[in-house]
């Protein structure tokens, strides 16, 4: 980011969502040096000004900033990549963007697993965060900025608008009795605990009932002013059936929301009352003004606040865009443009979660595929928005269609004819017909059409733009048959075909700049272009002729190479009990557990049911060993627990787990330890 960037709006944060009017620039080196910039003939949008006097305008993304308690997963890399996308896409653009990541440390469920490791919670988020940002550099995201929620400046962040908020009125004392989920670190109302028959669904736990002394965050006062914010900014809350579920849930009346605890102690303290940590949630979401450089650097601030989106998972859409808008309204400050919540990626067993345990993990597969084709999975295979279901088979799928057969068999086409033909050189064109002119158009409409999906965050129809030009330009070699033009000995045509082909190749390296890290540069410099595809913009990407005649291109290797699936061929050929490879026997997650309970269960002789107590939980488990054990003899017993196993239910009763056993002609003898061990040992 330019150091020499300063930009002095003369409307002040007071005016939320408006832009000014005017600015005035700082023009020269000494403070006080300003002009009046009239900006009203540049339109909507966020403004910058850098040295050189030139405007451009902003634009600030964001991610969730990620809980630390383990290794992120692809679900983790999806967000992720989606905004790295848009990110990319504005920068070429011409944007001046802050895209913004980070980690959200703090809360009773982080200081609980740092105590189960035996270490401090910092130093346990520590080793975590540097494989998050490994992770983030493999897949080549270009944050500008990453807050991690125990970094002093954000610290200071939270504390200050607490105070703000409490000074103001809106944050006040007293008691809090509730329905607590230590995996949300949320509180749920009596209704939504009843709901939820007392068990958080996404993180198999029961609710637990707290009291505590606390701080209320007076949100009840301001559901009238956010419905009327949302009805009258309907991208406010994108997609649209995500803004409908946030206005009903507000016309049902907003709680106020009790924002300290002190129940545990890894947080920001209240300023005023050491006794209490500030709630998760309002420490997490103030990191998107920390990031904007809130409220210390106000130029940077004001050059990038208001946010133009978070981007969010859905399931935490009430959180960014009830509590965080209403957090910023009492704070007297601009509210974000949109919120924009995609859809989860599922496996076939379910969510994936890092509770489950059913996570898969980017770093394998971008050692098995590379990080173009993970990034272009993710980016293309969803609609952006929706929920979609993950297999390494639709990976697989998706790889070998879209970039080995239609983009990089249009590549090696393309270059391979080239040096047959035309040794390797691009001549100029010569006279256009009307095949070349439609081959021409939509090659230049394939940006703009590109560009306004990513502004829709219709990013997976935007990959399918650039996927349909690769589609047709295959075509249009087949019409065009060079192979005959060539026989023919009709070198004129060869080379306008060529020339259209190299175009076509050069927009592709550009449109898909914002989706791919390694390929479009490969491409480029396959070309024999200068310099690198990022950097010519988008609008190069819309222009004709850009590619110098007598360009001569490089020798084609494959930029995707076909997939083969050696574990599905190795199936094959032994159909009778597969082979697990290492990776398959890690996701089996097996612990020690002892069984609390027995009991028969009525009309199902071989069947007792279990309470398993497995260190961190207790599960209940239907084992069908009523035939050689007895209930009375099972309490206390330690078996070998299937943890993640999906639940299930038998003869009608809930089964959360396997107990594993030999079965000897009939009998079944217990699987146990060699000794008494730790409940929730691991097997391995
Ligand atoms: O919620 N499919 O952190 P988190 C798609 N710290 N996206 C997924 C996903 C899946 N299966 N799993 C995770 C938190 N994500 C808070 C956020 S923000 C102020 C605080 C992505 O580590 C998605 O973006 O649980 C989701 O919202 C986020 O990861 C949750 O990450």
């Amino acid at each position: 980011m330019s150091k020499a960037s300063r930009v002095m709006p003369v409307t002040a944060l007071g005016n939320p969502n408006r832009l000014p009017e005017k600015v005035l620039v700082e023009t020269g080196t000494k403070a006080g040096w300003y002009r009046e910039l009239d900006l009203a003939p540049l339109g909507r949008g966020h403004l910058s000004v850098v040295r050189g006097m030139t405007l451009k305008p902003t634009y600030y993304i964001t991610t969730p900033i990620y809980y630390p308690t383990a290794d992120l997963h692809i679900g983790h890399a999806y967000t992720t990549v989606a905004a790295d996308a848009l990110a990319r896409f504005k920068r070429m653009q011409g944007y001046d963007v802050l895209f913004l990541t980070g980690t959200d440390e703090h809360g009773q469920k982080l200081e609980s697993r740092a105590r189960e490791e035996g270490v401090s919670p910092q130093a346990f988020v520590d080793g975590i965060v540097i494989r998050i940002k490994e992770l983030w550099r493999l897949m080549g995201i270009t944050h500008d900025d990453f807050v991690r929620t125990t970094e002093k400046r954000h610290m200071d962040v939270v504390q200050h608008i607490f105070a703000q908020v409490f000074e103001k009125g809106d944050i006040y004392k007293g008691q809090y009795e509730g329905w607590y989920c230590e995996g949300c670190e949320g509180y749920f109302t009596a209704t939504q605990a009843r709901e939820m028959d007392g068990h958080c669904q996404d993180h198999e736990r029961p609710l637990q009932r707290l009291q505590e002394d606390a701080y209320f965050f007076r949100m009840s006062s301001y559901s009238d002013r956010l419905l009327e914010h949302i009805r009258e900014n309907p991208q406010f809350i994108q997609p649209e059936s995500r803004r409908n579920e946030i206005v009903a849930f507000i016309e049902r009346g907003l709680e106020d929301l009790c924002v300290s605890r002190s129940s545990f102690h890894w947080g920001i303290p209240v300023p005023f009352d050491e006794e209490h940590v500030i709630y998760v949630w309002f420490d997490a979401l103030s990191n998107y003004l920390t990031g904007a450089g809130y409220p210390d650097d106000l130029a940077r601030f004001e050059r990038y606040w208001p946010a133009d989106v978070h981007l969010v998972g859905k399931e935490i859409t009430r959180f960014h865009a009830i509590i965080w808008p209403i957090i910023l309204m009492a704070a007297g400050l601009p509210l974000p443009r949109q919120i924009f919540a995609h859809g989860w990626l599922v496996l076939d067993s379910g969510k994936m979660s890092k509770t489950r345990g059913n996570v898969v993990d980017p770093v394998i597969l971008i050692e098995k595929y590379g990080v173009d084709a993970v990034r272009y999975f993710l980016l293309c295979e969803v609609p952006f928005g929706m929920d979609g279901v993950y297999s390494e088979d639709a990976l697989i799928a998706r790889l070998n269609s879209d970039l080995a057969n239609d983009q990089g068999n249009l590549v090696h086409r393309t270059v391979s004819m080239l040096h047959k033909f035309l040794d390797g050189e691009v001549l100029p064109p010569g006279a256009e017909t009307e095949l070349d002119r439609s081959f021409r158009e939509r090659i230049l409409a394939t940006p703009e059409r590109m560009g306004s999906l990513f502004d829709a965050m219709e990013i997976s129809k935007a990959v399918n733009v650039m996927r349909e030009l690769a589609s047709f330009a295959n075509k249009y070699i087949d019409e065009a048959a060079p192979w005959a033009l060539a026989k023919e000995g009709q070198k004129d045509r060869l080379a306008t075909v060529f020339y259209y082909l190299a175009e076509c190749l050069r927009v592709l390296a550009i449109v898909s700049s914002p989706l791919l890290v390694e390929t479009p540069e490969k491409l480029w410099s396959l070309l024999g272009l200068e310099g690198n595809p990022r950097s010519e913009g988008w609008s190069k990407a819309q222009e004709w002729g850009v590619t110098p005649p007598h360009t001569r291109v490089g020798v084609s290797e494959p930029l995707f190479p076909r997939i083969v699936d050696e574990e599905k061929k190795e199936e094959k050929k032994q159909p009778k009990v597969p082979q697990l490879t290492m990776k398959d026997f890690q996701q089996v997650e097996m612990k020690v557990g002892t069984v609390k309970t027995a009991e028969a269960i009525p009309k199902a002789e071989r069947l007792l049911k279990l309470t398993v107590d497995i260190g961190d939980e207790v599960r209940q488990i239907v084992a069908g060993i009523a035939e050689s054990y007895r209930p009375e003899d099972l309490t206390g017993q330690q078996v070998v627990v299937l943890t993640n196993l999906r639940p299930a239910k038998i003869r009608g009763v809930k089964s959360e787990g396997m107990v594993l056993a030999a079965v000897d002609d009939g009998i079944m003898r217990l699987l146990v330890p060699d000794g008494r061990v730790e409940e929730g040992s691991k097997i391995s």
